[in-house]
């Protein structure tokens, strides 16, 4: 492993966002998903499904310390599913990266009072699961496979980071360290421990976090603990199953442990296969102990899964997971667009994974993959005044087919308040809350620009303080300026990362040529950097009419437009019912504009197109000649579809 070429993303203090693109969407995310998801937590939404997740907290710390009243019914029971507890800390985890760029003294107090509640619930060893609190903790961590003990605890301590990373204060993280050492003395090989790991990951990751803020080594041994043994023979959730009677529900499916990616050892697993979500996470997390640990098998296997993913399996949106049975991955070149699930949470799972593997090696082919998740099939997933949420982001949807095709039943054709089931609306929360840490990584002597999003930076690439400043209009335009503030000059690489959808681009600094090389997909300039130096990059932007690998099925014969890192599509509204009878024109009948007031501000694309027209003789089958007329088709883009009306959408569209 080339630990020469380890980097570490900027931490979000760091940084300060100044996009035209993403600021309004995180200042939506702060004063509007943030507030309201609190009150949909707090089961306070009209028409919206119950949470229950600071009733389970408020109940379990009244059960713990029963002097407490916190005004809950002592006999009301647990709420939701068992995994609410992560709705919280998520929340929590959100909340806290706002604290870093918009302190907020409400929210802050918000929050100390919720943490009050959630510590008053622990138990006296440690232990802090609602659900087991609540409905009887002689059952814990007898159904690792399916209860989600460790997944909530991961969750809990991404949040406690971010809160301790906001604030200074240590008390959740504290808590939840204490929990850490409660796992830790119930969970692993030695004699009298459950040789588990996670039914759904996540805590991989998150101890990794946690070990580069403590420095304790248990933190990492568990994290690398949870990777190795997961799938060895003989496998834990088969014998925790047969221990204590727990059902299976894939017993009969072909995908059985592999739906955990728990059916053989983590090293051996080629292709992503399973639970979509819990795979990526597993992935990240299995990047994170690599990078930590310098594990070339570790490393050697995220990059097989991450090339799985990136040429086989994902939907040009950066959507993955096509099954709806089992939220799951299915196989190579299936990307089917009606019956698509890609949950967003999947994909921002996976820009996870893209991130922490740009962070080992800079290579474009992982901060695209970044991007590509970033800008269509993540922000799909919440409406763009931030009150309702998709969980799940097909390609195509036909309304009727939604309500009559059993197949669809899964996709909505609007996006709704909450879920039962909310895992999704606080992830989109706390990724973009967190944009800021995602946009450079630096190591000794060199700086790394992933994403091209406006904002400022402060990095010590050799000791000596540098300001980086992106200015942009991206992604609309493809021009980024790069501005460098240092003292005295300073000798450092700076690494601008081409997008591979790039097909021509120019670089200069002061308005003169510089010299650069290409590696991996970034241009790097190695030199002494003066105060004030300005490179200017330009992207071509020009629309592209993108081809799947014809060994996708369902796109041959297809197309589908993107411009820049941003996929378009054809909506109802703009084009009429049934967009599969529109055929694009050619590629240079081409009109592009931003339309200010349109969906918040976006670029569209208006191209010459053709429809197919309705048989003369009618009759379901037929020999006639296909008849077509002109239309002028407008492609809006994708994460901006239902924001009008609900109807049809369609991102591959006929060539
Ligand atoms: O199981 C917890 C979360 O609920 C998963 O990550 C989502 O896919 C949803 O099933
Ligand atoms: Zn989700």
């Amino acid at each position: 492993m080339d630990k020469s070429k380890f980097t570490n993303h900027l931490p979000l203090k760091d940084v300060t966002i100044s996009d035209t693109f993403w600021g309004p969407i995180m200042e939506r995310v702060r004063t509007q998903v943030i507030p309201y998801q609190w009150e949909a937590l707090n089961d306070r939404i009209p028409g919206a499904a119950p949470s229950y997740s600071i009733r389970n907290f408020k109940l379990a710390a009244e059960l713990t310390h029963p002097e407490q009243d916190y005004g809950v019914p002592r006999d009301i029971g647990f709420g939701g599913p068992v995994f609410q507890d992560s709705d919280a800390a998520k929340w929590i985890e959100a909340a806290a990266y706002t604290l870093v760029w918009h302190p907020d003294p409400a929210l802050e107090k918000t929050l100390d009072d919720l943490i009050d509640v959630i510590c008053n619930a622990q138990q006296s060893d440690g232990y802090l699961d609602t659900y087991y609190i609540v409905t009887g903790l002689e059952k814990r961590f007898t159904n690792l496979k399916d209860h989600h003990e460790l997944y909530c605890f991961g969750h809990f301590l991404e949040g406690a980071i971010a809160y301790y990373e906001a604030t200074g204060k240590r008390k959740l993280l504290d808590a939840i360290i204490r929990y850490a050492g409660c796992i830790d003395r119930n969970i692993g090989l030695e004699p009298g421990k459950l040789p588990g790991y996670p039914g759904h990951e996540v805590a991989e990751m998150a101890l990794v976090k946690l070990y580069n803020i403590t420095g304790d080594k248990a933190h990492l041994a568990l994290a690398k603990y949870f990777i190795d043994q997961r799938g060895q023979a003989p496998l834990y959730f088969e014998k925790e199953t047969e221990r204590n009677k727990n059902d299976f529900y894939w017993k009969d499916s072909f995908v059985r442990y592999q739906y955990y990616q728990a059916g053989k050892p983590v090293r051996d697993q080629h292709t992503a296969e399973g639970h979509a979500v819990r795979a990526a996470y597993l992935y990240s997390g299995m990047a994170d102990v690599a990078k930590a640990t310098g594990d070339d098998s570790l490393l050697e296997a995220c990059n097989n899964l991450f090339n799985n993913i990136a040429e086989r399996q994902m939907y040009i949106t950066g959507a993955i997971g096509q099954s709806a049975y089992g939220e799951m991955f299915t196989y190579d070149y299936h990307l089917p667009n009606g019956t698509a699930y890609a949950e967003t949470c999947a994909a921002i799972g996976l820009a996870f994974f893209a991130k922490r593997m740009s962070a080992i090696a800079p290579r474009a082919a992982y901060a695209d993959v970044l991007e590509r998740a970033l800008y269509n099939g993540i922000i799909s997933g919440m409406s763009l005044d931030g009150k309702a949420f998709f969980y799940v982001n097909p390609l195509e949807v036909i309304p009727e087919s939604c309500l009559k095709d059993r197949n669809c039943h899964h996709v909505k054709i609007e996006r709704q308040k909450w879920f039962g089931c909310a895992c999704c609306p606080p992830n989109l929360a706390r990724i973009t809350a967190s944009l800021g840490s995602y946009i450079h990584s630096s190591r000794q002597g060199a700086i790394f620009t992933h994403l091209f999003i406006g904002s400022s930076a402060k990095f010590s690439p050799n000791g000596a303080n540098v300001l980086v400043k992106l200015e942009t209009r991206y992604p609309w335009e493809g021009k980024v300026e790069i501005s460098f503030g240092v003292k005295e000059g300073t000798k450092f690489t700076y690494g601008l990362r081409v997008p591979l959808w790039c097909k021509k681009f120019s670089l200069s600094l002061n308005g003169a040529d510089i010299p650069y090389k290409i590696e991996d997909g970034y241009a790097l300039m190695d030199r002494e950097w003066k105060d004030g130096d300005r490179l200017t990059v330009n992207f071509d932007m020009g629309v592209q009419f993108v081809r799947a690998n014809p060994h996708v099925r369902e796109n041959i014969g297809k197309t589908a437009l993107t411009r820049g890192p941003v996929v378009y599509c054809l909506e109802e509204a703009d084009n009429g019912k049934e967009l599969f009878r529109l055929h694009t024109g050619s590629p240079g009948d081409i009109n592009v504009k931003f339309e200010k007031d349109l969906l918040e501000g976006v670029t569209v694309i208006d191209v010459t197109g053709k429809r197919e027209k309705d048989w003369a003789g009618g009759g379901l089958y037929g020999t006639d000649e296909t008849v077509f007329e002109d239309r002028k088709l407008r492609f809006i883009p994708y994460y901006a579809w239902a924001n009008r009306s609900a109807g049809e959408m369609a991102v591959w569209v006929n060539k």
